[in-house]
């Protein structure tokens, strides 16, 4: 036997007195459990709010521009007889130990949470185990076919940009940030990792104890944003290496007492930019950046060293250009000199483009080895670790020698492994040997 079922509006959180901007259903129509009655909005949001009953309208209590809060009933549904018969087995399969389940199921009936605005498998998520935040989606600005349509294409709304009245979303906009990000290649459509990953809960550290928070500098974030990127869009491989470098040492040393009164002052980075110089020579690949198509690699012909600069504000990566073609005596100039308009934040944005392959020198500070990550659009960069003297086997006894870590990363979809091998073995047989640095 049917009855009649007042469907009321239920929880629906900050929402308290908000507007109806659409009715949904016409008396007469068959709806089912958890079909949206109604759109209503606030200032921010809007939100559907949805059936506790499958069954046919016989009247709608509200009209569109009506304020309405928790409680207030939406629509009179005679209940479906097919909604019992659904309903009739849960009640037999209810265990007999648990009575206490009836009340919850006659609670059901009387009152309904919104309708969870997630659903399964759209067309182009990603990854199974990404998912749209449900409480950004129920607070974006659009209506509920643009939510319909967002919903097919696992498209979060919080992230989508609304071009409509007051920021209203509209289907272009859903449509436009589909293409976004598929051709970008960036993230998801439903603003969470590409990789399906979770996005990182928002914690108050507080409640365990004192904390302090501070800004991050523009460098940081920019530096953060790229180095994310590269980190989760490169395959990283690194090879390490150690380059004898105790001749190489004398020789620094030599040299610095010759030019001292120069005021030029050589570090072991400018013989390993000059070493790197000749290494991209040898092996061009690591002279490149892959097209962002991945259909090419562009080769250069131009050999700039970048170097990873340390500052009170964070890294950056001036250019020395045309390594090759410079003495020593010029490249450690222009390390001082470029390094200092570095931590005086004097360097300007030209002088951080167009590197071939970056240094990242850790050697001044400690440490024996370290994963550096490819400063792309570069395709590889030689992290230096601080040299050591170590027992070494030359066949018949052990030799002190000066020993200095290098950790090359480079991005796998250009460079071999074997390649990788080969170059940070040549850049190190030029270091230990720093005659060949000539030829
Ligand atoms: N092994 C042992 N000693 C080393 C060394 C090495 N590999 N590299 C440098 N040193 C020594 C230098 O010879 C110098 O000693 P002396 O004063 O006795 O000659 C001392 O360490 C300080 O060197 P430095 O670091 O100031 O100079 P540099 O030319 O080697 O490096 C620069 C310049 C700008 C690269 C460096 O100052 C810097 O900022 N390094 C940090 C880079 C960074 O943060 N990288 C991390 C990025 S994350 O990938």
């Amino acid at each position: 036997m049917s009855e009649m079922v007042e469907v009321k509006v239920p929880d629906i959180g900050d929402f308290d007195s908000v507007e109806i901007i659409e009715i949904l259903v016409s008396v007469g129509d068959q709806i089912a459990e958890e079909d949206s009655l109604i759109t209503v909005e606030s200032d921010k949001a809007s939100m559907e709010i949805p059936s506790s009953h499958a069954g046919t309208v016989k009247e709608i209590k509200v009209a569109i521009g009506d304020s309405i809060s928790e409680g207030a009933t939406v629509v009179v549904l005679e209940a479906s007889a097919a909604a019992a018969v659904v309903e009739e087995p849960k009640k037999q399969e209810a265990p007999e130990e648990q009575p206490q389940k009836q009340p919850e199921i006659a609670k059901v009936e009387t009152k309904s949470e919104p309708a969870p605005v997630v659903e399964t498998a759209p067309a182009i998520r990603p990854s199974p185990t990404a998912k749209i935040d449900p409480v950004n989606f129920k607070n974006a600005h659009a209506s509920p076919s643009v939510r319909k349509f967002a919903r097919e294409l696992g498209v979060d709304l919080s992230k989508v940009e609304g071009s409509g009245r007051s920021s209203r979303i509209v289907k272009d906009d859903v449509q436009a940030f589909v293409k976004r990000v598929l051709t970008t290649g960036g993230g998801s459509v439903n603003g969470g990792s590409a990789l399906g990953v979770e996005p990182m809960p928002e914690i108050d550290f507080s409640q365990f104890g004192e904390v302090e928070t501070i800004a991050l500098s523009k460098i940081n974030k920019l530096t953060g944003k790229f180095l994310h990127r590269n980190w989760v869009t490169i395959p990283h491989i690194t090879q390490f290496d150690e380059a004898d470098i105790t001749s190489l040492e004398t020789f620094r040393k030599q040299l610095n007492k010759e030019y001292e009164r120069e005021g030029v002052k050589f570090t072991m980075l400018s013989f390993i930019m000059k070493a790197v110089a000749a290494g991209l020579k040898k092996y061009p690949r690591f002279n490149s950046s892959l097209e962002p198509s991945g259909e090419n690699l562009i080769l250069k012909n131009y050999f700039n060293v970048g170097v990873a600069v340390d500052t009170p504000d964070g890294l950056v990566v001036p250019v020395i250009r045309d390594v090759d073609k410079k003495s020593l005596v010029e490249i450690s100039l222009e390390l001082r000199e470029i390094s200092g308009k570095a931590r005086d934040k004097k360097l300007k944005p030209s002088d951080m483009q167009g590197g071939s392959m970056s240094i990242s020198s850790l050697g001044g500070i400690g440490g024996t080895k370290f994963t550096p990550i490819v400063n792309a659009p570069e395709v590889a960069i030689l992290g230096v670790s601080r040299a050591e003297m170590k027992p070494v086997w030359n066949g018949s006894e052990f030799e002190p020698k000066l020993m200095c870590p290098l950790c090359l990363s480079y991005d796998h979809r250009v460079i071999d492994g074997a390649d990788g091998a080969r170059f940070i073995t040549y850049v190190s047989s030029l270091l230990a040997d720093a005659r060949r640095l000539l030829l």
